[in-house]
């Protein structure tokens, strides 16, 4: 199979045949999605609202269509470099400037499912990773490394949230994490959570460190992601398509994974 077209061929008939699936990573997008809450000294993101424009009355007999409203980082979405001040001189940093190929990648999934359920505060450490490639091999450049945690089996808001009087509680990578990922050369860190970050990451030095290292470095992310349980520790390929927002810091993204059945 060496003729790229017979590649591309043999893909569609395993979509066709059942040996090879496309799995939805994407949560629904709505007005109960729920949001990121930062600490009360800085400005919160909006959640997601709708206004009618028109819905097959007066105001446009034959068609139905919405105004929305949204936070860019609301959902399952994508983190650019230009998110965070660290990566605001990367180039190609913003959702319209990224080239295209960076959208198709090989992935790398975590499971710390286990981990995170005993300990809703669970950080993934560099140990957990090098034990990771015991089993599976190095983590190749330019792939994406996601959490899976089952977070997004927490369908509850305030349980996905989970937030308590010293913030939210929720698994994350830790700083040394994200320094290891950096060192492989990842396209970037994706989660089962609301952001990218821990819960408490807040308190971390530095403050909110995947955004503020895998940015700083060029790299993305990707959070609120689901259905980390239907795929394979290696060997699946994801597509992620945000909006092509002119200077966008992130956005809403359809993440598609394509694997073998
Ligand atoms: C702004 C500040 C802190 C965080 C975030 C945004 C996100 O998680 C996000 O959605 O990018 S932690
Ligand atoms: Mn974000």
């Amino acid at each position: 199979m060496s003729n790229p077209s017979q590649v591309l061929e043999h893909v569609l008939n395993g979509l066709t045949h059942g040996s090879i699936k496309m799995v939805d990573l994407t949560q629904p997008l709505g007005e109960e999605t729920p949001v990121i809450a930062l600490p009360p000294e800085f400005a919160q993101s909006p959640g997601f609202t709708r206004e009618v424009i028109s819905r097959y009355d007066d105001k446009g007999p034959g068609w139905h269509w919405n105004t929305i409203t949204l936070g860019e980082h609301t959902g399952t979405h994508f983190d650019t470099p230009s998110h965070w001040v660290t990566g605001k001189d990367q180039p190609h940093n913003t959702l319209d400037s990224i080239p295209v190929q960076n959208h198709i990648a090989p992935v790398c999934v975590i499971d710390t499912s286990k981990e995170s359920a005993d300990d809703e505060d669970f950080l993934l450490t560099p140990e957990f990773l090098e034990k990771w490639e015991q089993a599976h091999g190095r983590i190749p450049a330019g792939s994406w490394v996601l959490m899976r945690t089952d977070w997004s089996k927490r369908t509850d808001a305030d349980a996905f949230l989970n937030l308590k009087e010293d913030g939210a509680h929720c698994p994350g990578p830790s700083v040394e994490c994200i320094r290891f990922l950096i060192e492989r050369d990842v396209a970037g860190f994706g989660t089962e959570t609301v952001g990218t970050d821990a819960g408490q990451s807040h308190l971390f030095d530095p403050m909110f460190p995947c955004h503020h290292l895998i940015h700083g470095a060029g790299k993305y992310g990707l959070a609120s992601l689901c259905n980390l349980d239907q795929l394979p520790p290696t060997g699946a390929i994801l597509i992620t398509a945000p909006m092509k927002i002119v200077g966008g810091s992130g956005s809403p993204v359809r993440v598609f994974a394509i694997t073998s059945a």
